[in-house]
C-alpha cells in the first residue's frame, strides 16, 4: 500500500476514472491539482465540487500544469502522448493509470478481464459466477466503476472482478491479477496504436506481473497471437476456443467441453443457457475456467451461467414491431463485434438475407472493407450515419445498398420503412459513438426510444399518424409506406 498524505499529485482527465482518483487521493490526505482539455458546464459543475474541497483544477488546459509532481495519475482515454501528461512522463515523474492508483489502494485479490470482445459480458459473468458460489466480489474497471471508486470496500470482497482495456493496461505497474482472462485479439483502438503488434503488447500487459502460481485463461487463438510475437505468460495457462479444438476448453456442436486432466468431459450444454452464438461459448467457457481455478463446483458455475441474460446494448432484443426485429448492439465499436452480431441473426428458411443494418459513428481507424465479405446472402442494406457514414459508404457500397442519414432516429425511421415481416434491424455501428452521443449505452437508449416511438405510431399499422385510424385511412398510410421505400 503506497503512502499518499502530503502526497503533491496531479490527476489528468476529470471523466469518471479522474474523479474517481480524485475523490481516493483526497481521502488518503494528498494534495490535489486535476486538468482536463475540455471545459464544458458538466465539468464546471465538477470543478465547482473539487475546488471546494482543495484541488486546484484547470478546464480548457493545453498542457500539463507547471510544478514539480510527487504522482501522476492518467485517465485511461489520455495517452502517454498527450500534452497533459507527457512534459511529466519526459521529466520522470512516476506517472500511473486510475487502475494502478485503484490496485495499490486495495485489500483483496483481483481476477481480471481483458480482450476485444465479450469482456464485459465475461466479467459479468463471473461476477454471477462467484456471488451464486457465495463469494464476496464486485465488477468494476473498465465496465463503467472505476476502481478507485471501489478500493476502500475491498477488505470485505474475496475478489474484485475487473474488467480492464488496453489503455488503463498501458499504465499498470504492480498491478497483478491471480487469474488473468484474455478473451480474443482482434482490430481496436487504432486511432491510439500504431498497428496491431502495439495493440496486442497493451493487451498482454495484463499477464506481466503474474507469478509463476497465479492463472492465465486465454483464447486460443490469442496465445497463437501473443507466442508469434513472442510474447510469454508467466503464469499457469488454460485455453479455450469455438473454433479450435486443441484448446482445453472446446465446442463441440452445443457442448461445452473440457480436456483438462483430471475434470475431462462435458461442461455445459449452450441449449441449456441464454446467451447465444460462437462468441458467448467462448464467454462461458472463461467463466467455466475461473471457476475451474477457483475450486468452485461446476454444477454451481453451471446454473449462474445458465441464469445469465444478455446485458443491455449487446445483440439485445429491443422490440418485435409488425414481424420485424430490432436489435441493439451499440456496443459494437469494432468491425469484428458487428461480424459476431450479423452471425448471430438466423438468415430465413429459403436463406435469404433478412437484415438491416445501421452502422457508423467516431472513427476507430479500421480498414471497414473487412467486413463486407459478411454481407451478402445477409445483409439487405446499410443505413450509415456519423463522421464515419461517407468512409463505410466507399467500403461497403459495391456489396450492399447503402444509405447516409443524418441521425440514429433517422436511420431507425428509414430502416422501418423498409424492413419486412421476418426481417431484423440491427444497430451494430462498428465505431465509437463519441462523435454524437455521450457514450455508448447513450446511442443505444437513443436507439430504443426511436424504436419505442416507432411501436407507439405502428400499433395502428401507421407511421405517420398518432391517432387511430379507420380501415381505410390505414391502407393509405400503407401505400403512403410503400412510396418511400428505396
Ligand atoms: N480528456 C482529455 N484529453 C484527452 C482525452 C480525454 O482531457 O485526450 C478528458 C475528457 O475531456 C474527459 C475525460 O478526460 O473529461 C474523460 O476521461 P476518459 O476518456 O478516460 O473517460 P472516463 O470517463 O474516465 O471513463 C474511463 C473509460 N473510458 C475510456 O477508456 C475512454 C471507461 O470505459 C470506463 O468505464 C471508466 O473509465 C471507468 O473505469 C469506456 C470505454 O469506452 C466504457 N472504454 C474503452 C472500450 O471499452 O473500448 C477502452
Amino acid at each position: 500500500m503506497h503512502l499518499l498524505a502530503n502526497k503533491s499529485v496531479y490527476v489528468a482527465g476529470l471523466g469518471a476514472s479522474g474523479r474517481a482518483a480524485c475523490a481516493l487521493l483526497l481521502r488518503r490526505g494528498a494534495r490535489v491539482t486535476a486538468a482536463d482539455a475540455a471545459d464544458t458546464e458538466a465539468l464546471r459543475q465538477v470543478a465547482r465540487e473539487l475546488r471546494a474541497q482543495g484541488v486546484s483544477v484547470t478546464l480548457g488546459a493545453a498542457a500539463a500544469p507547471a510544478g514539480a509532481f510527487d504522482l501522476a495519475v492518467v485517465s485511461p482515454g489520455i495517452s502517454l502522448e498527450h500534452p497533459l501528461v507527457n512534459p511529466l512522463v519526459v521529466a520522470g515523474t512516476p506517472v500511473i493509470g486510475e487502475l494502478e492508483l485503484g490496485y495499490q489502494q486495495s485489500y483483496c485479490l483481483n481476477v481480471a478481464i481483458t480482450g476485444t470482445n465479450g469482456k464485459t459480458t465475461t466479467t459479468e459473468l463471473i461476477e454471477k459466477v462467484l456471488t451464486h458460489a457465495h463469494r464476496t466480489t464486485v465488477a468494476a474497471g473498465n465496465i463503467g466503476l472505476p476502481l478507485c471508486d471501489v478500493a476502500d470496500r475491498t477488505r470485505e470482497l474475496d475478489f474484485l472482478t475487473l474488467e480492464v482495456s488496453s489503455f488503463q493496461l498501458e499504465t499498470i505497474h504492480y498491478f497483478r491479477p491471480v487469474v488473468a482472462v484474455l478473451m480474443n485479439l482482434t482490430p481496436d483502438h487504432f486511432d491510439r496504436y500504431t498497428g496491431m503488434a502495439d495493440y496486442i503488447r497493451a493487451k498482454a500487459r495484463i499477464f506481466m506481473n503474474q507469478q509463476a502460481f497465479d492463472w492465465a485463461i486465454v483464447q486460443f487463438e490469442a496465445l497463437t497471437q501473443m507466442q508469434a510475437m513472442k510474447l510469454s505468460i508467466p503464469s499457469k495457462i488454460i485455453t479455450f476456443s469455438a473454433q479450435d479444438r486443441q484448446a482445453d476448453i472446446f465446442l463441440d456442436r452445443s457442448l461445452l467441453i473440457s480436456r483438462i486432466e483430471g475434470w475431462v468431459g462435458p461442461l455445459l450444454d449452450m441449449n441449456h443457457a441464454r446467451l447465444r452464438g460462437p462468441h458467448n461459448a467462448e464467454n462461458m467457457m472463461a467463466a467455466l475456467a475461473v471457476g475451474r481455478v477457483l475450486r468452485l463446483p461446476l454444477e454451481v458455475v453451471a446454473e449462474a451461467l445458465k441464469k445469465y441474460d444478455p446485458a443491455p446494448h449487446r445483440c439485445e432484443l429491443v422490440a418485435e414491431i409488425n414481424g420485424v426485429k430490432y436489435i441493439n448492439d451499440s456496443k459494437a465499436t469494432n468491425v469484428d463485434a458487428v461480424r459476431k452480431a450479423i452471425q448471430t441473426i438466423p438468415v430465413t428458411t429459403q436463406g435469404q438475407a433478412n437484415l438491416w443494418l445501421i452502422a457508423g459513428g467516431k472513427d476507430k481507424g479500421f480498414d471497414y472493407q473487412e467486413l463486407a465479405p459478411s454481407f451478402p446472402g445477409r445483409v439487405k442494406g446499410a443505413f450509415l450515419i456519423g463522421e464515419t457514414r461517407e468512409k463505410l459508404q466507399a467500403a461497403w457500397g459495391d456489396f450492399t445498398q447503402c444509405v447516409l442519414e443524418e441521425s440514429l432516429t433517422n436511420a431507425v425511421m428509414a430502416a422501418a420503412r423498409q424492413a419486412e415481416p421476418g426481417d431484423t434491424v440491427l444497430l451494430s455501428p462498428a465505431c465509437s459513438s463519441f462523435d454524437q452521443f455521450q457514450n455508448y449505452q447513450h446511442r443505444g437508449e437513443v436507439f430504443r426510444a426511436a424504436v419505442g416511438a416507432l411501436k407507439n405510431t405502428t400499433d395502428c399499422g401507421c407511421t405517420f399518424c398518432e391517432t387511430q385510424h379507420s380501415g381505410a385511412a390505414l391502407n393509405n398510410a400503407k401505400s403512403e409506406l410503400k412510396e418511400t421505400r428505396l
